[in-house]
């Protein structure tokens, strides 16, 4: 059988990088429909089963502000790739685990190429990629793109995890005081034959409007929805929306904390 792996990742994490290693020079670039944002596919050449890899437009987050997230999201949610490739700078983990922790939410199998290892070692840092696989539930594989180190452990991973995904243990917001709201929300969307109930429970609860419509649920269930987003939001000012992503960030900085160690302090002169 054909797959199709989305790559998914923070602009210049090295996306087309790996894309054309992957892909060699065969690909197929057009435009994402009704806007000006590339669209490339190929076909994948370091494997002999039959993969299409989709690009994806670089993206921080899976929020509705730009027009490359929204098509990120929708392709991601609606034509259900077998599997997402994440592409995470290794250089700048704690920005590009945003994302990854919201790509992990759409229970789709999923793989992360830890690129830009070159620079890592060169810096004299240790990253601990299993012990973030075990973290984060989904598996882990350094790569150097610009060298092609790696990819061929990415794409036997790729495959692997696309044929025979492990099931997810519970995800970063579920770790958190939200994962009551989180729970009850996706069990209302289960009654009601949603798929994808996990990303489509964060997103209700962060009061994403364009989720809100697509979704047409029942007024009354959208009124305890709304409620349960309220009575989460506690006793601070902050706004839902923001609490969540404070929520990511933290649970992002406990687990680089753990897993990796810099090799040079900062403001450390190197010579
Ligand atoms: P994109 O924006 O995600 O498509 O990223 P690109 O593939 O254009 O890469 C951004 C920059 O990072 C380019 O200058 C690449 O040559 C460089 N780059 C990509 N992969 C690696 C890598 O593994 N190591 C290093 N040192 N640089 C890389
Ligand atoms: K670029
Ligand atoms: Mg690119």
């Amino acid at each position: 059988m054909a797959y199709r792996f989305a790559l998914a990742g923070n602009p210049n994490s090295g996306k087309t990088t790996l894309f054309n290693n992957l892909t060699g020079s065969n690909a197929h670039v057009g435009n994402w429909p009704g806007v000006t944002v590339e669209r490339k596919e190929g076909k994948c050449k370091k494997s002999k089963e039959e993969i299409h890899i989709i690009d994806l437009p670089g993206i921080y987050s899976l929020s509705p502000y730009t027009p490359e997230e929204v098509i990120a999201r929708d392709y991601l949610s609606q034509e259900a790739p077998d599997l997402i490739i994440n592409i995470v700078d290794a250089t700048n983990i704690e920005r590009n685990l945003y994302l990854t922790t919201q790509l992990i939410e759409l229970e789709i199998p999923m793989v992360i190429a830890l690129n830009m290892m070159d620079e890592v070692n060169k810096h004299g840092d240790v990253i601990d990629a299993a012990g973030l696989e075990k973290e984060l539930g989904v598996p882990v594989v350094p790569i150097t793109a610009v060298k092609g180190h790696g990819i061929k452990e990415l794409v036997e991973k790729a495959i692997e995890s696309a044929k025979n995904p492990k099931p997810l243990g519970k995800t970063a917001l579920e770790k958190t005081q939200l994962g009551a709201a989180i729970e009850s929300v996706r069990e209302i969307l289960k009654k009601a034959g949603y798929g994808n109930t996990l990303y489509y429970a964060v997103k209700l609860l962060e009061k994403d409007s364009i989720i809100e419509e697509k979704l047409k649920i029942d007024p009354a269930l959208f009124k305890s929805i709304d409620e349960m987003a309220a009575a989460s939001e506690g006793k601070g000012e902050e706004e839902i929306e923001t609490m969540i992503a404070d929520l990511r960030y933290k649970y992002i900085s406990e687990i680089t904390s753990k897993y990796i160690k810099k090799g040079r302090v900062q403001g450390e002169l190197s010579f």
